[in-house]
């Protein structure tokens, strides 16, 4: 790949629906997206899924400008010719954190060197499926009978499994409810680290309800407390927040502080490091699922790759593109089959067309940069 121009663009979109997790409630969406373009005339695009602020993680869209126009933009400057994303991931290896800059920038390279080699992506990446199985996220209701409607329509739908949020004063009681309404549909929770050690007795609570398992009770960044409570319960522990990198997977496994992974490819820095914790998790049969950060049409493509790869053994956080957007920014937009999967497009690269007249409708900002 010869880099003659990286495109840096602040998006911002309303929400069709507020999502609400136990760290709060998003109603519009900022995320960044990112296009390279090759000497050959070639283009790639990749997402950044930030946030406005430090919420789900402590990267935002202005650290993630920072850290591409800054530090990112300026490696590719320098070297240009970057031979495939195994190579970039070596140079970005000195900027320490900042993932979902790097991966943003990673996917876009994905993307573009995908198309060069005239292969989809899934199968550059290793993928063995030509279709995968989603799961419906579900934000924090705070109604019963609502959460009822909501989880309704999903089934509708054909999502394979439901996911709520949850938080104190929202967990046993709607678990309770989905499991009188519905029996033992495939069910798990997320807390998004809103507890701690004193809610055990939630946890076991909830232990009795045969849920497919818990995901991220504890503190963000922790692994220890984790592998106390993982004692104490039988549901397993979904790590989410708590694992970004293979290091991170290592140390939670030796511990014992999950059963199965939760792995967003731009929370862990991209696709490469994906492929990492992936072979990690193959050796020692950790199951895995990919999650979401309500990523557009782009970052879906993405989520979409990383979940034909083999240890992918749960439904994935991938929401179809019009549940959360008015706009559809790729053609054709991601949408589920009757029986609860998406088609992997077998185009080369994300498999996708990327609308970019519809993207500069919703742009805050676009900064470009000559390599
Ligand atoms: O923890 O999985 C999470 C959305 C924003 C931040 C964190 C999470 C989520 C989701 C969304 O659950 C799932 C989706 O993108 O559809
Ligand atoms: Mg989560």
């Amino acid at each position: 790949m010869e880099l003659v121009k990286l495109e840096i663009i602040h998006y911002r979109a309303t929400m069709k629906e507020v999502f609400e997790t136990s760290f709060g409630k998003t109603r519009i969406r900022d995320t960044i997206l990112i296009h390279v373009i090759d000497y050959s005339g070639e283009e790639g695009w990749g997402e950044a899924p930030v946030d406005i602020g430090p919420w789900y993680s402590y990267e935002t869209v202005y650290t993630a400008i920072h850290i591409i126009k800054d530090y990112i933009a300026s490696i590719l400057a320098k070297h240009r010719v970057i031979r495939d994303p195994w190579q970039y991931y070596g140079l970005v290896k000195i900027v320490r954190g900042h993932n979902m800059a790097k991966a943003g920038v990673e996917f876009a390279l994905w993307d573009l060197y995908s198309k060069l080699q005239n292969k989809p992506l899934y199968k550059i990446v290793g993928g063995v499926k030509n279709k995968v199985e989603a799961g419906l996220s579900i934000g924090i209701i705070g109604d019963l009978d609502k959460l009822i409607r909501y989880i309704d329509k999903g089934l509708e739908k054909g999502y394979r499994r439901i996911k709520i949020k949850i938080k104190p004063g929202w967990d046993v009681d709607p678990v309770k409810r989905i499991r009188e309404i519905y029996g033992d549909i495939p069910l798990q929770v997320d807390a998004n680290a809103a507890y701690t050690l004193d809610d055990a007795y939630i946890f076991r609570e909830l232990d009795k309800y045969g849920l497919l398992m818990i995901e991220q009770p504890l503190h963000y960044d922790d692994l220890y407390e984790h592998s106390i409570l993982q004692r104490e319960i039988k549901t397993p522990i979904c790590l989410d927040e708590s694992i970004k990198n293979v290091h991170d997977a290592k140390a939670g496994y030796a511990l014992g502080s999950y059963k199965i992974l939760n792995i967003k490819p731009a929370r862990v820095g991209g696709l490469v490091e994906t492929l990492r914790i992936h072979e990690f998790a193959k050796k020692h049969n950790i199951p895995l699922w990919i999650g979401g950060l309500l990523e557009t049409g782009i970052g879906r493509a993405f989520q979409i790759a990383a979940a034909t790869l083999p240890m992918i053994k749960y439904p994935s956080d991938i929401s179809e593109s019009t549940r959360f957007y008015e706009e559809e920014i790729v053609e054709p937009p991601w949408t589920l089959n009757k029986d609860g999967t998406y088609n992997v497009p077998d185009k080369a690269g994300i498999g996708v067309d990327v609308l970019y007249e519809k993207i500069m409708k919703h742009t805050v900002k676009t900064i470009n940069i000559k390599l």
